[in-house]
């Protein structure tokens, strides 16, 4: 094991720990401490705070943990991303230019948004133009925002299972409105996968925050 692993991996349990207990100031603290140990932001989100997220999923799946405490462990992470790993994100961003417009949301039904804000941030620091829709976005508000925006790709995020279906749901209403050419479909979130993505038909599936900027470029023609 190098020492960079080991750094890794007590930055990792000391951030468990700050989750499991709610402590957002030590949340933030320890996200300071990755970036200015040479971290990345992007690197810390995607391979410390989200597997630890999971984790926590898996602890409420399992009955260890209880709704309350999935609500303090996001709480950590939201202020994470507020405080430190967000502004860090930009700072590092280039001027990019106008790469193509991008309407996203979660879901009817669904709240979760930790990830999608991270895929609407990675996108707009790398030159999409975002529309956030938020949270428990219907159909129809999808197709609308899309159509007033004139976007080039709409993206849409779950990660509940009973969400999931409006997914589905939006790509036969584009179907319908004789849309589907006008507007490419990513879809992405937790309980999502690529053989989901293609029995909906979706143009693509975006596997984390990373992988949907490169999936973006491609849907709108560029190089990845
Ligand atoms: Co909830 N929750 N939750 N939760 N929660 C899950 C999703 C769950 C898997 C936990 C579990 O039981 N193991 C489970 C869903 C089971 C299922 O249906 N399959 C669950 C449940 C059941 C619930 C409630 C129903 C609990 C209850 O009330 N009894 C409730 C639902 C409320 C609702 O939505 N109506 C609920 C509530 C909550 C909180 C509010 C407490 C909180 C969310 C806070 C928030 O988001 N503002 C919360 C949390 C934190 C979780 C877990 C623990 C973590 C989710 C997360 O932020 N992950 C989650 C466990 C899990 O996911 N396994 C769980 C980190 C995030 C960075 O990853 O979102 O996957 P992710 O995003 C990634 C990729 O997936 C991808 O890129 C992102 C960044 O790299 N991606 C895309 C995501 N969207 C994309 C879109 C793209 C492309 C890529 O293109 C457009």
């Amino acid at each position: 094991m190098t020492s960079t692993d080991l750094e890794v991996d007590s930055l990792r349990r000391e951030l468990d720990q700050a989750i499991a207990g709610g402590d957002q100031a030590r949340g933030i603290e320890i996200a300071r401490e990755a970036i200015d140990g040479g971290m990345t932001p992007t690197q810390m989100f995607l391979e410390i705070v989200q597997p630890l997220l999971y984790d926590v999923g898996k602890r409420f799946e399992r009955l260890e943990i209880f709704l309350p405490d999935l609500m303090k462990a996001a709480k950590v992470v939201q202020a994470m991303q507020r405080e430190v790993l967000e502004p860090a994100i930009r700072e590092r961003s280039e001027e990019a230019t106008q790469l193509g417009t991008v309407v996203v949301g979660t879901c009817k039904g669904d709240i979760h948004d930790i990830g999608k804000n991270m895929v609407g941030l990675m996108l707009q620091v790398n030159g999409f133009r975002v529309i956030d829709l938020g949270t428990d976005v219907s159909t129809q508000d999808f197709i609308k925002a899309a159509r007033e925006n004139n976007a080039d790709i709409i993206g849409l995020s779950s990660l509940l299972t009973p969400s999931m279906p409006y997914m589905s749901d939006l790509i036969e209403r584009l179907e319908g409105l004789g849309l589907r050419e006008q507007f490419k479909v990513i879809v992405g979130g937790a309980p999502v996968t690529e053989a989901y993505a293609e029995r909906i038909r979706a143009d693509a599936y975006g596997s984390d925050a990373v992988n949907a900027v490169q999936t973006c470029r491609r849907l709108v023609g560029l190089e990845v």
